[in-house]
């Protein structure tokens, strides 16, 4: 039958991942024989099963995660695996709880860079699945068309001078005007193999696009990765004045939709990694001399709970010394604690790359 095919395939991936000495996942260390032997034969009641969560990183050995949850459920169905990848990613126990919403005071945050000598831009994203709505790999056609005018009907909505603008569909987007977009760091890349292998681009470009603001300081993903991300950046090191306008973008959408909230996950997002607050805060940035000792960069932005990026994003290089650096935990803390997170560790970084 299909079913018992599907299972040779299955423990067959796993195997050659065990036993692959280039793989680094923590799908690979977080999920051993004993505990894919317990979860082969379960399922959501959407029916997504085993191979819908580890695929990806079962396809890519250079994962660094290696699983998505198809759908909300998932993360109940399969929690032994997600909830040992989500201690060992955000720190985060299984008998914890994701606090409430806390944006803090935006008077705490400050310009990082006010002589601009080392911050190019900054960015924060936050990521949202709208309720009542499976993740990308059980995402029929036209929920996707669903989404995608909700999404964007409610940001036509918009009020506020700074966030208004247009929503660009993928669909009747030129290739120039779709590699414009990308290099100058807006729009999200195309052909992601580590989502693609996840069964999250089927229909593309379909149901996916951009919203962009006059002063392209504010962006709304529309199924990407996620249902929605919501982005606010601009040159310069203001973390302030770019929370601050996450912060209105966010309201923006939360009046005309409902998203998904665990009580124990916080918000829900397809990737574990952004589980909780799903706020990533990051700096475009020149470290010359720190960067120059590898061991003692990537040694000191661990200790600062901060991950380094390439220059394009995850999974891609640093390009003329350029980094991208982000708190790296988004559960089980504030929004106002994981964007402080990046303040102070940057403004620790700057300092020392002064003292050098
Ligand atoms: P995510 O949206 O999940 O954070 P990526 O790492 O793929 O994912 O980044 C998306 C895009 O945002 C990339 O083009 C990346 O270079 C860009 N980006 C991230 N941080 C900054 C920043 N501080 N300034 C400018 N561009 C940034
Ligand atoms: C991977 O496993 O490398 C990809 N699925 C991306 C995981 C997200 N990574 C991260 O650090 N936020």
């Amino acid at each position: 039958s299909k079913t018992t095919g599907n299972v040779k395939v299955l423990r067959k991936l796993f195997t050659d991942m065990q036993q692959n000495p280039q793989c680094n996942s923590m799908l690979k260390r977080c999920l051993n024989k004993d505990l894919f032997e317990r979860l082969i034969n379960r399922r959501t009641k959407m029916g997504s099963g085993l191979m819908d969560v580890i695929r990806s990183g079962l396809m890519n050995a250079d994962s660094n995660i290696g699983v998505y949850a198809p759908d909300p459920e998932a993360y109940q169905t399969f929690s032994e695996l997600f909830n040992k990848i989500i201690e060992e990613y955000h720190g985060f126990g299984p008998n914890e709880r994701h606090p409430p919403s806390n944006f803090g005071k935006l008077e705490d945050f400050i310009d990082l860079d006010p002589d601009k000598k080392f911050i190019i831009s900054t960015r924060i994203r936050c990521g949202r699945s709208v309720k009542n709505y499976p993740f990308n790999p059980c995402l029929k056609e036209k929920q996707y068309k669903e989404l995608e005018q909700k999404i964007s009907g409610a940001l036509a909505k918009a009020t506020d001078e700074e966030l208004k603008g247009q929503y660009l569909p993928l669909l009747t987007m030129s290739k120039d005007e779709q590699k414009r977009l990308i290099d100058q760091h807006y729009l999200f890349k195309e052909g992601d193999r580590f989502l693609q292998t996840a069964n999250a681009c089927r229909f593309w470009p379909k149901g996916r696009g951009i919203f962009l603001n006059k002063a392209r300081t504010f962006m709304v993903w529309i199924n990407e990765e996620d249902h929605i991300r919501i982005i606010s950046m601009q040159d310069g090191g203001n973390v302030g004045q770019i929370f601050g306008r996450l912060q209105r973008g966010i309201k923006l959408m939360e009046a005309g939709l409902e998203f998904v909230r665990d009580q124990r996950l916080g918000y829900l997002t397809f990737c574990p990694t952004n589980c909780g607050t799903t706020i990533r805060a990051s700096v475009m940035i020149r470290l010359p001399k720190l960067a120059s000792k590898k061991e003692q960069f990537e040694a000191t932005a661990n200790k600062l709970n901060l991950q380094i990026r390439g220059s394009k994003g995850e999974h891609t290089d640093s390009d003329e010394g350029l980094y991208d650096i982000s708190n790296r935990r988004r559960l089980g803390l504030t929004e106002y604690d994981a964007v402080m997170e990046m303040q102070k560790g940057v403004q620790q970084l700057i300092e020392m790359e002064k003292a050098m």
